[in-house]
C-alpha cells in the first residue's frame, strides 16, 4: 500500500492526489498539519529534509518533489488505469517541458502573489505589491494560452493538468479573499474554457482540498 503524505491546500499535494486517483492506485492518505509542525517533525524530515509536503512512501521507496512523484508512479505502474504522460516521445517531451515551466516560473509567480495575500495579514497587504505580483503572473499565465486551447480541443487529461489546475484554483481562492484582484476578468478565453471543462469533472471535485469545502 502507498503512504501518501497530505497537506490540504498545497497544490503540489493536489498533483500527487490527483495523479494516484487517475491511475486507480491503492493508497492511504495521510493528513499533515501545517499548524501542528508535523512538516518539521524528526519523523517527516527524515522522509523529507525539506520539510515540505507532499511526500510518497510506497514500500522502500520514499521520494519527495510532486513532479517526480508523477513521474515515478508513472515509471513503476505503467499500466495501472490511465497515463499520466502521453506515451508519443515528442508530445511526452513537450509535457515535461509544461511541467517544467510550471515548476520554475508560474510557481514563483504565484507564491509572490500568495505571500503578498493569503500569508499576510489583511490590514498589512500593500495594495501595489499585489497588483506588481498578480500582473507577473497574468504575464507568465498568458505563455501557456496555446497549450490551454490544445488541451481543450483535445480534451488531454494528463500530468501537465494535474500541475497546472491546483494553481489555477489557488488563485481562484485568493480572489475569494480579494474580490477586486481581476482574475476571473483577466481569464483569457482559452484558460476559462480549459479550467471550466476540468472543475466539472468528479476527479478534480473530489480531491479538492477538504478545508476549502
Ligand atoms: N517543489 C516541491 C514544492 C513543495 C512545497 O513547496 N510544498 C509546500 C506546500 S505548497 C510546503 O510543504 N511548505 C511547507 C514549508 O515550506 O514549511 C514539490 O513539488 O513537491
Amino acid at each position: 500500500m502507498i503512504d501518501f503524505y497530505y497537506l490540504s491546500g498545497s497544490p503540489f499535494a493536489w498533483r500527487v492526489w490527483l495523479a494516484l486517483e487517475h491511475k486507480g492506485l491503492q493508497y492511504q492518505r495521510i493528513n499533515l498539519s501545517f499548524q501542528n509542525g508535523d512538516l518539521k517533525k524528526k519523523s517527516y524530515l527524515m522522509m523529507n529534509p525539506r520539510g515540505k509536503a507532499p511526500v510518497l512512501v510506497d514500500g522502500e521507496v520514499t521520494i519527495y518533489e510532486s513532479a517526480v512523484i508523477l513521474e515515478y508512479l508513472e515509471d513503476k505502474y505503467p499500466n495501472m488505469g490511465a497515463n499520466l504522460l502521453p506515451r508519443d516521445v515528442n508530445t511526452r517531451a513537450l509535457s515535461r517541458r509544461l511541467i517544467n515551466e510550471i515548476d520554475v516560473y508560474l510557481d514563483s509567480a504565484s507564491r509572490r502573489l500568495l505571500m503578498a495575500t493569503l500569508f499576510t495579514p489583511k490590514e498589512q497587504w500593500d495594495e501595489e505589491k499585489i497588483s506588481r505580483a498578480f500582473e507577473a503572473l497574468d504575464v507568465e499565465l498568458k505563455r501557456f494560452d496555446e497549450y490551454f486551447s490544445l488541451g481543450f480541443e483535445l480534451k488531454i487529461l494528463s500530468a501537465v493538468e494535474f500541475s497546472m489546475f491546483p494553481i489555477i484554483a489557488l488563485i481562484l481562492r485568493i480572489e475569494e479573499q480579494k474580490p477586486d484582484l481581476g482574475f476571473s476578468k483577466s481569464m483569457s478565453p482559452a484558460l476559462g474554457a480549459w479550467f471550466t471543462r476540468l472543475e466539472t469533472m468528479s476527479l478534480f471535485q473530489t480531491t479538492r482540498p477538504p478545508h476549502w469545502r
